[in-house]
């Protein structure tokens, strides 16, 4: 029997809402390819934006070798970000989550739309308005966090909230896979990471997703976030817990459990 896309979309996006872990999906069918993969990611996107919300970026995972030994997937994976996603303050209301985890991240706005299947890194930081300090905030909707390459895909690639610097850089000015990042959880260090962790490009990393959406007929939009993936580890994000990712070349950011 084929895979109902949209059923389990809503497996998925009913255990974000009730905050509860659920089963993979990959134990509860014969197989799973990244295809049907992909294709409840994009039924769970189409629940989200029938209910309001609007699609405002896109997002890259397990593009950094720390975070591909973390979850034991090898693979890079892209999802979406719709205004939901972004937090408006440093607070992430852990109210609203299961167990969430934060991991810093470098972030592209675009001045452009980006599509086709041969775009490059070049072509990415022409396109790119901004290049900005992130943190994002995981939430896997598995039990323990656990999953595989398709699991994780359906499920919007952990997605769940973004923290954004207030400002960033012009893509030009500095070298990416030079730029630095420190990042800390209640003052203490749990990683670093230059830019060339992830894929040995972060515009790369964004000229990558690029090619995948064209596989889908889909494209980046001028306006939109993109976030290329975590730099270093991610670390679970406990009430009043600060988590802080410095960069050498852009602002601070912070992200507070709350
Ligand atoms: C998957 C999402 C990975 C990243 O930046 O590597 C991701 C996960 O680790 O749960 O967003
Ligand atoms: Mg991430």
């Amino acid at each position: 029997m084929g895979i109902d896309h949209r059923e389990w979309a809503a497996y998925l996006l009913d255990a974000a809402d009730r905050r509860v872990e659920v089963n993979p999906i990959t134990v509860q069918v014969d197989h799973l390819s990244t295809d049907d993969a992909y294709a409840i990611q994009a039924a769970l996107l189409e629940l989200r934006l029938a209910r309001g919300e609007v699609l405002v970026g896109a997002k890259l995972g397990l593009t950094s070798r720390a975070k591909q030994e973390q979850m034991g997937v090898t693979e890079p994976v892209y999802g979406w970000l719709t205004d939901r996603t972004i937090l408006a303050t440093d607070d992430v209301p852990l109210d609203q989550l299961i167990h969430p985890r934060v991991e810093p991240e470098i972030v592209f706005t675009l001045a452009e739309d980006l599509s086709g299947p041969d775009v490059t890194a070049a072509d990415v930081l022409h396109a790119s308005g901004e290049v900005l300090g992130g943190i994002e905030v995981i939430d896997s909707r598995y039990e323990a966090f656990k999953f595989t390459l398709a699991d994780v895909i359906a499920d919007n690639t952990s997605g769940a909230r973004v923290r954004l610097a207030s400002s960033g850089m012009a893509p030009g000015s500095a070298d990416l896979t030079t730029l630095g990042c420190s990042f800390d959880l209640d003052g203490v260090v749990t990683g670093t990471a230059t830019g060339a962790a992830l894929l040995g490009d972060p515009a790369g990393c964004v000229a990558l997703l690029v090619r995948h959406l064209d596989r889908y007929g889909r494209k980046l939009e001028a306006g939109w976030t993109v976030l290329a993936g975590a730099l270093t580890d991610a670390r679970p994000l406990a009430a009043g817990a600060v988590a802080r990712a410095r960069y050498s070349h852009l602002a601070t950011v912070t992200a507070i459990g709350a």
